[in-house]
């Protein structure tokens, strides 16, 4: 039951040869993050979208770069594409921002991070003669001399700074044409690691209650509202219930008195509360829980029914702070606890609603249309892209029971809850642990605000892939894995034939 905190030895291998193995699977591509998140590059948003975020592979932009002069050894495989397009806007004349962050902006800041290939598309908009060039780069386009006439240069932003970029045609810099290259020093990587981790580790269970009796149960929530990582080179205003997406899993047994103290960060913007759905009471606990900024609230409930309970902020508007993080889950656990396994898990489902397309690189934006007509950008488990991937996997080992606490904070979407390669040995339907559980199953569905919860033995190993049935959403960042060590080959599953034994374990 306890948390698995290292890497068993071998399990990079399996992960490895696993991986493997699932690439050669046309629906398992569907659910590899990194497959799809190229795919979102290809076909996300505009084409002129994709054509200035989409980093460029082209032996060219290399080229361009050495001979604009980058210091050898250093790499750049991904350059940054900027497209401007010369116009008339006010009265001045002007570049205009064509796709991706800069859409539609007059003389548009580029950012870049220190190290990266910078490759800028000028396009004539207007007929007039044009060029753009950075001086402090000796980097210069073409003249584009008509309409509809383009030019590509590149250079590697080795220097940090503002710099200015311009038009050398006599007076067109004067008349407006100039605009910055905000080069930020450090790395995009480290300029990542300086945003906060908001997933949930999925191991991060509190131990069964088991046999006692029944006791007042603190428990401190603060609400803390922090830029996070939702995806690499990609950032989110989080709303949280303790620095995490979902929240702590609360564990109590039937007959406590849970006592919660809502505490709401001094830093915070708006008011937040919490909503217990395993309370009974006016707004299970959010009509005495609405807190300032700074100020903090307790809310005293008796947890009467056993079950696994989705907990969440219900200050209006209650949607936009679900969006945002603000979910969690409580187990009640009936008299004497649920059945004993070796590994207990914990993963909640989310989406996200950003005024930015799927995969745009920056700081997004929440959008309030997009939330209420619920068509969101983003599906999560635990907070962030990769979260249950790259970031944070499940692990255990061959011949283990393990358990998911699985829940929907949505706001809106139902979750088709499977793992590819396994079948759920007993699964309690919307968390109801005091009705006979479900045996055998693959699929099971979970409703905004509601839970399930899933046992299944390991029989073998390798890789499998926690998903949302409706596998659109693993093209939006919706996808888990658990990463099951020892031997892979065997009598339950082998490649070829019946009558050929599986290979031996390696
Ligand atoms: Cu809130």
């Amino acid at each position: 039951m306890t948390r698995t905190a290292g890497l068993p030895p071998g399990l990079w291998r399996t992960l490895g040869q696993t991986i493997l193995a699932m690439l050669c699977l046309a629906l398992v591509a569907l659910v590899v993050p990194g497959t799809a998140r190229a795919q979102s590059h290809d076909h996300g948003g505009t084409a002129t979208e994709a054509a200035t975020t989409q980093p460029a592979t082209s032996e060219t932009a290399a080229t361009e770069a050495t001979s604009a002069g980058a210091s050898p050894g250093v790499s750049y495989h991904a350059p940054l594409v900027f497209t401007l397009r010369t116009g008339i806007a006010q009265g001045r004349m002007v570049y205009i921002g064509v796709g991706g962050t800069i859409n539609g902006q007059i003389n548009p800041t580029l950012t870049v991070y220190e190290g990266e290939l910078v490759q800028v598309n000028l396009i004539n908009g207007e007929g007039a003669e044009h060029d753009m060039f950075v001086d402090q780069y000796n980097a210069r386009s073409s003249l584009v001399v008509e309409k509809n006439a383009s030019s590509t240069f590149s250079f590697l932003a080795n220097k940090p700074g503002e710099f200015a970029y311009f038009c050398t045609i006599p007076g067109h810099r004067a008349a407006g044409m100039e605009g910055l290259i905000q080069v930020i020093a450090g790395s995009r990587e480290e300029a990542d690691d300086q945003v906060a981790d908001i997933v949930r580790d999925p191991g991060d269970v509190p131990e069964p209650i088991g046999q006692r009796q029944p006791e007042v149960v603190k428990v401190e929530l603060e609400t803390v509202e922090l830029k996070g990582r939702l995806d690499n080179g990609t950032s989110y205003e989080f709303w949280t219930f303790n620095r995490k997406v979902p929240g702590p899993l609360i564990r109590v047994r039937v007959g406590d008195t849970v006592e919660v103290k809502l505490k709401n960060h001094a830093d915070s913007v708006v008011m937040h509360s919490v909503d217990f759905h395993a309370a009974t009471g006016p707004g299970g606990g959010a009509h005495s829980t609405q807190t300032e900024p700074g100020a903090e609230n307790t809310v005293t409930f008796k947890a009467l029914k056993p079950g696994v309970y989705v907990y969440h902020c219900a200050t209006p508007s209650v949607a936009h702070h679900i969006t945002n993080g603000m979910y969690g889950m409580i187990v009640v656990e009936p008299e004497g606890g649920l059945p004993q396994v070796d590994r207990e898990f914990y993963v909640m489902q989310g989406e996200l609603y950003t005024v930015e397309p799927f995969g745009t690189q920056g700081e997004m934006e929440m959008d309030y249309d997009k939330l209420i007509s619920e068509n969101p950008e983003y599906f999560v488990f635990n907070g962030a892209v990769e979260s249950l991937t790259k970031r944070h996997p499940l692990y255990a080992n061959a011949g283990e029971t393990v358990r998911i606490y699985f829940g929907v904070g949505g706001p809106n979407f139902t979750s088709s809850f499977h793992v590819i390669g396994e079948i759920f040995d007993t699964a309690y339907s919307f968390g109801s642990v005091t009705s006979p559980p479900l045996t055998n199953v693959q699929t099971i569905t979970v409703p905004p605000g509601g839970s399930t919860v899933v046992d299944f033995k390991l029989d073998r190993a390798g890789t499998f892939v926690l998903v949302d049935h409706a596998l659109s959403r693993a093209e939006r960042g919706l996808a888990g894995y658990l990463i099951v060590d020892g031997p892979e080959n065997d009598e339950i599953m082998h490649s070829g034939t019946a009558d050929q034994a599986p290979a031996p374990a390696q």
